[in-house]
């Protein structure tokens, strides 16, 4: 292969003699969405959907994305695109070996709130502006995760209370740039969440009226009226890029990107068909529009993600380094499909539509997928954010009816031992990436003296600790983990 060409927009045209490029005029004159919150998963889903769309008629203008950050950590990536014109390769790994690059066009712009907050405010605003997205993950929310109720301690939201024109959060941001379309006499954009968590939007919806109730109550009932905000589940595994990745699109295919993303050749967005400001077709590319996302939403939660963590917490204490690696070991394979069967189907109920068995055998595929190499580093990741809504749901309605818990339990056990030691079985070092690492790992180290030590910390666990049933089971499998960390050996025992 020649030298790599770098990726930019007067370099499409050599570019798409190797790999396929977008077919359709970019242009920052019809930005329809602005979205908050670029990483892979937004640009592997979102974005790649309304690049199939913009190249589904490439004579029509096309419709582009701002994309936005709010946090400094985002000025890289922000960076890199600019130098890119916003454009970014996305390596679809098919389970065969196949890598499938293609140029993704519909990010057209992106502002950065931490240096230049107007020039975000004014693309908010912007007439063209018909929806706001976002994929901030599922601890960017800023709401107690057991109560549900808005963080008012935040020193960020107390700084936008105080100082309205400064905003620094999405609900600053948000409620700043809703004010200004009202005063403009603008219609009010939709705001679409599309991170994990259930009732996504109706969250949301929550959240930013209690915010802006207190910032301006005049407001707050405008947005009310005005700001739809539909529930969504949105789903396709991205796996973080890596040099390899970078290597393999450079020297296979010769395209110099800095920042490609990966995934999954699976991708699916379920939406409800709720929209202030109007959409784009979307449904022309394959997303569903339903009325209620809500058993969409919660099956996948609690089967994809929750499977994904039950892997990904056993998986790290044992020293798999992926997931698909985790899927080749029978035992953990067994271990999740009991999970999957035995403690979140039965919860899940009837789906109208959906066969549950076929969606769980998918699921398995997916995780299998050899050549996508997810990390179980990713998945472990802001635990403390995804299990309650993915893991810790699914062990409260089992307790209330009943059901099974304790293959949920024996990964909040693992969970525990992770955060205290800081290593797998091997000792090797497992490096706590969580916005709460370090409360957890205070509670965590107390288990030897108080095996329930761990579950005590109520944002998580809640009312956990007063049920028995539970507390059982957990310290029987807390005792077993720090007596002997051989924790394949329990999956093997419970199989
Ligand atoms: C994963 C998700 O964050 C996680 O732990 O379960 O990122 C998952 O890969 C996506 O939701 C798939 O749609």
């Amino acid at each position: 292969m020649e030298t790599p060409i770098q990726l930019n927009q007067d370099n499409l045209a050599a570019i798409e003699n190797r790999i396929p490029v977008p077919n359709y005029g970019r242009s920052t004159d019809n930005i329809v969405i602005v979205h908050i919150g670029v990483g892979g998963f937004h640009r592997a889903h979102l974005a790649y959907y309304l690049h199939q769309l913009n190249g589904s008629k490439p004579s029509s203008p096309a419709t582009g994305i701002c994309g936005i950050g709010l946090r400094e950590a985002d000025s890289k990536l922000h960076d890199i695109l600019t130098k890119q014109d916003h454009m970014y390769t996305l390596m679809v790994k098919h389970p065969d070996g196949t890598i499938k690059p293609e140029v993704i066009g519909s990010i057209v712009d992106f502002k950065m709130g931490t240096t230049d907050p107007e020039a975000v405010i004014a693309q908010m605003a912007n007439a063209n502006t018909r929806i706001v997205s976002l994929t901030i993950t599922e601890g960017g929310y800023n709401f107690n995760p057991t109560t549900g109720e808005f963080n008012f301690e935040n020193p960020d939201i107390q700084h936008e209370l105080q100082h309205p024109h400064d905003p620094i959060t999405v609900y600053g941001f948000l409620t700043t740039a809703l004010k200004r379309r009202r005063e403009a006499g603008l219609p009010a954009f939709t705001i679409l969440v599309c991170d994990n968590i259930e009732h996504n939007g109706d969250m949301m919806r929550k959240m930013l009226l209690t915010f802006a109730e207190t910032q301006d109550p005049d407001l707050a009932k405008w947005i009310a009226q005005e700001v739809s905000f539909p529930n969504s589940m949105v789903d396709r595994i991205t796996p973080v890029t890596t040099k390899a990745d970078i290597q393999t699109l450079a020297k296979n295919f010769g395209v110099q990107d800095a920042w490609p993303v990966t995934s999954e050749p699976f991708i699916q967005w379920v939406v409800e068909d709720k929209f202030s400001n109007g959409r784009p077709a979307f449904e022309n590319v394959g997303v569903q529009f339903v009325s209620d996302v809500g058993p969409y939403e919660k099956m996948k939660l609690r089967l994809l993600n929750a499977g994904h963590s039950v892997l990904g917490l056993l998986g790290a204490l044992h020293g798999h380094p992926t997931i698909n690696a985790c899927l080749e070991d029978d035992v953990f394979k067994t271990y999740l499909r009991a999970f999957l069967d035995q403690e979140a189907t039965p919860i899940l109920g009837n789906i109208e539509g959906i066969n549950l068995e076929d969606y769980k055998d998918s699921l398995l595929e997916r995780f299998a997928n050899p050549n996508i190499k997810d990390s179980v580093s990713r998945i472990c990741s802001e635990s403390s954010a995804k299990l309650p809504k993915f893991l810790i749901a699914t062990i409260d309605d089992n307790l209330a009816t009943g059901g099974s818990t304790r293959f949920a339990t024996l990964v909040i056990a693992a969970w525990c031992y992770y955060c205290d030691k800081g290593m797998d079985r091997h000792g090797q070092p497992i490096e706590i990436i969580d916005a709460m690492s370090t409360e957890l790992h205070q509670a965590a180290k107390q288990t030897k003296t108080d095996p329930l030590a761990f579950i005590r910390i109520e944002s998580l666990f809640g009312n956990l600790i007063t049920n028995e049933r539970f507390t059982e089971t957990y310290t029987e499998a807390v005792k077993k983990i720090y007596k002997d960390t051989n924790i394949k050996k329990y999956m093997k025992d419970m199989i």
